[in-house]
């Protein structure tokens, strides 16, 4: 993408012949330079000195000095855990890495984790389960234009990844979907498939796959002999899913399971893969490890033009999970509690391993624990509006209001900036430059494209300014973003993530970085081709069961409610909410009914709707759709206020990966006053 003045202090953006979206651009691309210029963007830092009073415009000496001497204050008395630091999958990976150099080292806190725990952490669980190592798409994202068959489970690409759908015209598609998505409504038109199991379902649906695949005979023996092991221990699970049982449970008939088996394992060339539909469940990442297995048993991964992939989030949802953001990790993909991890790092930092920090809380139980007894009481976020994304909404915003000292670092008013002590103003994309690592592991730079506004800072000049007020030298927190990747390099060598051989060179030369990256040059598009990263070269098939969510629906609550995305808007809406273009197509949260369900509760299609959990309620304007689930409605969680349909969503955690179950709560419906309507910020 280039950025292009368009007059009067204007940017517009323009696409550019890139592999992975193939010169195209989506909606919010287009309109991405937009608020560049927005008179709603954030320009000058802003104190509020005491509790309800109005931020206040200061200059940054003064901003930086109070969070510094807060900070100072607030870790002598409770201790250096009473600080916390919260990062995004949106920073570049030099913030990223920066941003857990900071925790460690300038706060000496282990208390830091990230929006990414929302979002692809089952996925790299389970995918470290099976292979050893998690990188999203182990293969070129071209590989996929080859294929003739593709399962996205619980991934709707058509609306939420649209370059990603020009790779994939080629095959049919079989979609996995309670809703009727876009993505589904394409698989349709071109032959593919539509499956659309009650929410949280997925797990039986892929092992019933797996059962219906082995009953024809349609396993790859060979395969699963040579490159495998587990296989029995996990049948046994799949053993127990005949189609005519796992339709009962998921809804998805017999017959189209039966269907879906042969055309995945017949194809010449098929992939699996997953997206937050499947994996946002507190049974996340045991239903991540259902479709791997299923994969597995056909003999996809690992091979030329097949395998399993898991279709990542955010800008840098790759990179930002590999750097050290990330409550129980260091820069490389390395674990926090490995010694010769914490030995290398601190080794490169200059420091003893011994300073170094153990383990934190994830984002959910660090945002729940903030202001309790023994939780954090200061929090600094720098990406990510936790305020709206986070589940259990309600409880997580008053647990925010509860801080002694909340900092926020963004471009605009959030709604977690407006609860700030301190706001500080940053540089967006296009006035800084940094590298992201896309969903195929490769990494790419983003260069400065227009000046610094005057009275703005960029996050890491931020977090230099901060680490120097608390005692720590300039040098050992650079501000400029390729010092921050030479040293991010040496710190990531030998880890599974190791970008030692990138520089800032090879990445404007247009090279093609895939990740290993090591000293001497070595790049891998394509991992797992001579084995898996496991220390035997095989994959795992990993022994997953079924079980419930973690709410179920009854008398009180008979509907499930799961929640997605809009093409138009992005996340918490931040962003898009400000875009004139975005917010006009879709202004007001709304809920997707099916017509006779909507109709037993009274709900003409535009009413205003309460949509009510145990957690609490929701206004939302009732969208009819023919091809919804009787028993399932669906709410974008774009908006904030009232309209946050996270103020519906269970905050039930995945036992390993800490993802919270935010595609199932159970609802009701009653119609609504009408509320005032029109856009909300
Ligand atoms: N337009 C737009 N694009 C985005 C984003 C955005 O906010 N807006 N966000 C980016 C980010 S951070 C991410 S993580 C990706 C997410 O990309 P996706 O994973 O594609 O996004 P979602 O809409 O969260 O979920 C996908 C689908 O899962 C379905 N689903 C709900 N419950 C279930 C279930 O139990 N099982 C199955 N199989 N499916 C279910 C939903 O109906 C939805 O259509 O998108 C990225 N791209
Ligand atoms: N109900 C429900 N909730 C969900 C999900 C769901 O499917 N359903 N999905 C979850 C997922 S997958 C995700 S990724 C999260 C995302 O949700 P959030 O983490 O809230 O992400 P954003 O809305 O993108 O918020 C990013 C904020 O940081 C700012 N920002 C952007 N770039 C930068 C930067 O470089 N530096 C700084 N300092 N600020 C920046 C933006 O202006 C914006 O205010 O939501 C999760 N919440
Ligand atoms: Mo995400």
């Amino acid at each position: 993408m280039r950025v292009e003045p368009s007059g009067e202090g204007r940017y517009a953006t323009r696409p550019e012949s890139f592999p992975t979206n193939r010169g195209g651009l989506c909606r919010k691309g287009w309109t991405a330079g937009e608020l560049l210029s927005s008179p709603e963007r954030l320009t000058t830092p802003l104190l509020r000195r005491r509790n309800g009073a109005a931020p206040q415009p200061v200059d940054w000496e003064e901003a930086l000095d109070y969070i510094a001497e807060r900070l100072t204050a607030i870790q002598h008395s409770h201790g250096a855990d009473a600080a916390a630091v919260f990062g995004a999958g949106g920073l570049t990976n030099e913030k990223s890495y920066l941003l857990g150099k900071f925790a460690r080292l300038a706060l000496g806190t282990s208390q830091i984790d990230y929006n990414g725990r929302f979002c692809m952490a089952s996925a790299a669980g389970a995918g470290i389960r099976a292979f050893g190592v998690d990188r999203g798409l182990p293969f070129p994202v071209t590989d996929l234009g080859e294929a003739e068959v593709v399962v996205l489970a619980g991934a709707n690409p058509a609306e939420t990844m649209p370059p990603l759908m020009g790779h994939l015209t080629a095959a049919r598609l079989i979609v996995i979907d309670p809703r009727r998505s876009a993505t589904a409504e394409q698989a349709l038109q071109r032959g593919g498939m539509h499956l659309a199991p009650r929410p949280g379902t997925d797990l039986a649906l892929a092992l019933a796959l797996w059962h219906a695949a082995r009953v024809e005979g349609l396993l790859d023996a060979d395969y699963i002999a040579q490159r495998t092991t587990g296989f029995e221990q996990a049948w046994r699970h799949a053993a127990a899913w005949w189609p005519e049982r796992a339709e009962r449970l998921t809804g998805v008939p017999a017959a189209d399971i039966r269907a879906a088996a042969r055309l995945l394992a017949r194809a010449n060339g098929a992939y699996v893969l997953t997206g937050r539909g499947c994996e946002q469940h507190a049974k996340g990442t045991d239903t991540v490890s259902a479709w791997i297995n299923l994969a597995l048993a056909l003999g996809l991964p690992g091979r030329r033009g097949s395998g399993y992939g898991c279709i990542t989030g955010q800008g840098n949802g790759q990179g930002g999970r590999e750097h050290g953001q990330k409550a129980d990790q260091l820069p490389g993909y390395r674990r926090i509690d490995n010694p010769e991890a914490r030995a290398h790092v601190a080794g490169v930092w200059g420091v003893d391993p011994d300073i170094l920090p153990g383990p934190g809380r994830s984002a959910f139980e660090l945002l729940d624990a903030l202001g309790s007894e023994d939780g954090p009481r200061a929090m600094l976020v720098f990406g990510s509006n936790p305020a709206v994304s986070a589940p259990d909404a309600e409880r997580i915003r008053a647990r925010l209001a509860s801080l002694d000292l909340l900092v926020v670092a963004d471009f605009v008013m959030s709604e977690t900036a407006a609860m700030a002590d301190v706001v500080l103003p940053v540089t967006q994309w296009a006035e800084e430059s940094g590298t992201m690592t896309n969903l195929e592991g490769r990494v790419l730079r983003r260069r400065q494209a227009v000046p610094v506004p005057e009275g703005i800072r960029s996050d890491l000049e931020i977090l230099n300014a901060l680490a120097q007020r608390l005692g720590w030298d300039d040098k050992d927190f650079p501000t400029d973003p390729d010092e921050v990747l030479t040293e991010l390099g040496a710190a990531s060598v030998g880890g599974p993530a190791d970008y030692s051989g990138i520089t800032a060179q090879r990445l404007d030369d247009g090279e093609a970085l895939h990740w290993p990256c090591l000293e001497d040059g070595t790049v891998t598009p394509r991992l797992f081709l001579d084995g898996f990263a496991h220390p035997d070269g095989r994959a795992r098939f990993v022994p997953v069961g079924y079980r419930e969510a973690d709410e179920l629906t009854d008398a009180d609550y008979p509907l499930t409610a799961t929640t997605g995305r809009l093409l138009s808007h992005y996340q918490s809406g931040a962003q898009t909410r400000r875009i004139a273009e975005l917010a006009d197509s879709d202004p007001d949260v709304y809920v997707e009914v099916h017509p006779d369900t909507a109709q037993r509760h009274g709900l003409a299609d535009g009413d205003w709707a309460r949509v009510i959990s145990r957690r609490g309620v929701t206004s939302a304007r009732v969208r009819h759709s023919p091809t919804a689930r009787l028993d399932t409605v669906f709410l974008p969680f774009h908006y904030g206020g009232d309209q946050s349909a996270n103020l519906l969503t269970n905050p039930a955690l995945d036992p390993a990966s800490r993802m919270p179950e935010f595609k199932v709560s159970a609802v009701r419906l009653e119609p609504n006053a009408p509320v005032e309507e029109g856009k909300q910020k």
